[in-house]
C-alpha cells in the first residue's frame, strides 16, 4: 500500500476546521485533524507547502518512522503549528492502518480498557440563576460531570460564559461556547484577577448547596493567575471538592506550579496549549499536576500523546484530553480511541458540534448515559463529505484577547 494522494481540506461549517485527507492506491481514505483555532492557515501552509509533497508514495503503515522523519528532518522542532501538522499526518496514518486491519482503531492501541469514557460538558451563566439553569440543562442531556464558568461582577465578558446563540444550530438554541469570533480583529475582553478571586468561591458554595456533594465539578482558570493567586484560589475552593482546577497559571513556567502545589490539595489540570512531552517534564516528574490536558490534535497525534500519557501514568497522572468545538470530529474520534485504550484515562471534555459540522463529518461514536464510545467501525469511524465541506469556505476568525482595567494586555 502507498499513499497516492494527500489533500488539505479547509471548511467552515459554523467554525473553521483543517483536515488532512490521505488516499492510498488501495482506495482507502484516512483523515487527520489539523485545526489550530485562530491560526488555521499557518498549519494549512505547513502541510500543503512542506509536508504533502513528502507523503506521496510513502508506505502508510510506517507510522513511527513517518513521525520521526517529519519531526527530525524539519530541523526546526516543536511548536503548535508543527505539532498540529504532524498530528494530522499521524492520525490519518492510524486511521488507514486500522481500516486496512478491519478493526476500530482502539483495538490496534491495545483494545478497550473500559466500557465508555466519562465526559464533562460546559455549564455557564452570567449570574447564579443562569448558571443553575445551564447545569440543570447539562444534567438533563446526560452529563455526569460539569465544568462551571461564571460571570464576575464588574467585568463585561468573561472566558467560558456562553454569550452567543449557536451560529449553526436551530434558532434559539443556546451556544455552548466558542470563544473565537469571525472578523478582521480579535475581540477585546476585560479582566480583573482580584475581582474573580473574590467572586468564585461563593459561586461554588452556591452550586454545591443546590446540586449536592456528588456531582463532579470542574473549573478553568484559563492561564490568568500568578502562582500565589492560583494557590489562594485552590485553597479557597477545597471545601467544594473540585474534580480539577484547570490552567491556573500560564504553565510554560513549569516550576511555578511548585508554589501552587505546596498550598492546595485541589487537583490540577494543565496542558491544552502544550505540544510536546518536554512541556511536561517538571510537571510530571515532580507530580505537580493530576491531569494532562493535551489533545491528540495539538500534540503530534496519537503516537506522541500516547508517549506523554505513558510517562504520566508512572506518576499516577491521568488523561483529561482537551475537547472544545475547535477539535474537529476527526480529532475527537482520535481522542476517544486513545482514551478507550489507555489505562490512565481520567475524563474527556465533550462540547457538542453543531448540526452543520455533523453533516460535513459523518461520525459513528456514541454518547450513552454520560459515557462516550468511539464505535466499532474500522478505523477512526469518521468520514468527510467533501462536497458538503466545499459549501463552507474559510472565514477569518480570531480568539479574543484580554486587557486589565488599566489597559494592560493580559493572558487570555
Ligand atoms: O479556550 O479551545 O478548556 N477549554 C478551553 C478552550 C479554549 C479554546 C481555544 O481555542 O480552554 O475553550
Ligand atoms: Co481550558
Amino acid at each position: 500500500m502507498i499513499i497516492e494522494q494527500a489533500e488539505v481540506v479547509v471548511t467552515s461549517p459554523g467554525r473553521n476546521f483543517v483536515t488532512l485527507r490521505l488516499t492510498t492506491d488501495d482506495g482507502l481514505v484516512g483523515l487527520g485533524d489539523a485545526t489550530l483555532n485562530g491560526r488555521e492557515l499557518a498549519v494549512v501552509s505547513y502541510l500543503r507547502d512542506h509536508v504533502v509533497p513528502l507523503l506521496i508514495g510513502r508506505d502508510p503503515h510506517r507510522i513511527e518512522d513517518t513521525w520521526q522523519f517529519l519531526y527530525r528532518s524539519a530541523y526546526w522542532r516543536r511548536g503548535p503549528v508543527t505539532m498540529a501538522a504532524i498530528a494530522a499526518v499521524d492520525v490519518a496514518l492510524w486511521d488507514l492502518k486500522a481500516q486496512a486491519a478491519g478493526m476500530p482503531l482502539y483495538q490496534l492501541l491495545g483494545g478497550a480498557s473500559r466500557t465508555g469514557l466519562l465526559a464533562y460538558g460546559h455549564a455557564s451563566g452570567r449570574d447564579l440563576p443562569e448558571l443553575f439553569d445551564s447545569i440543570r440543562d447539562h444534567l438533563e442531556q446526560g452529563y455526569r460531570a460539569i465544568r462551571v464558568q461564571t460571570g464576575v461582577p464588574g467585568l463585561n465578558a468573561v472566558y467560558g460564559v456562553a454569550a452567543n446563540q449557536r451560529a449553526d444550530d436551530t434558532a434559539g438554541a443556546r451556544y455552548d461556547y466558542e470563544p473565537a469570533s469571525r472578523g478582521a480583529f480579535p475581540q477585546e475582553e476585560d479582566w480583573d484577577t482580584r475581582a474573580y478571586l473574590r467572586h468564585l468561591p461563593g459561586v461554588f458554595e452556591a452550586v454545591r448547596g443546590e446540586f449536592g456533594p456528588e456531582l463532579p465539578l470542574l473549573h478553568d482558570g484559563h492561564h490568568r493567575m500568578t502562582p500565589i493567586q492560583a494557590a489562594k484560589l485552590g485553597k479557597a475552593l477545597e471545601p467544594y471538592d473540585l474534580f480539577w482546577l484547570e490552567d491556573c497559571t500560564p504553565a510554560e513556567n513549569q516550576q511555578g506550579l511548585r508554589l501552587v502545589r505546596q498550598h492546595t490539595t485541589t487537583p490540577l489540570a494543565i496542558g491544552e496549549i502544550f505540544n510536546t512531552v518536554y512541556d511536561y517534564q517538571t510537571l510530571v516528574t515532580e507530580q505537580l499536576i493530576d491531569y494532562v490536558r493535551s489533545a491528540v490534535t495539538h500534540t503530534g497525534g496519537i503516537t506522541h500523546l500516547r508517549k506523554i500519557l505513558d510517562f504520566a501514568a508512572q506518576y499516577q497522572i491521568k488523561s483529561g484530553m482537551h475537547g472544545p468545538t475547535d477539535i474537529s470530529p476527526v480529532g475527537m474520534a482520535a481522542a476517544l480511541h486513545l482514551g478507550l485504550a489507555i489505562h490512565n484515562f481520567g475524563i474527556q471534555e465533550y462540547m457538542k458540534h453543531g448540526t452543520r459540522t455533523d453533516e460535513v463529518f459523518r461520525q459513528t461514536f456514541t454518547w450513552t448515559d454520560g459515557l462516550l464510545h468511539p464505535g466499532d467501525q474500522p478505523g477512526l469511524g469518521v468520514t468527510l463529505d467533501v462536497d458538503e465541506a466545499g459549501k463552507y469556505p474559510y472565514e477569518r476568525a480570531y480568539l479574543p484577547y484580554n486587557r486589565l482595567t488599566d489597559g494592560t494586555v493580559h493572558d487570555w
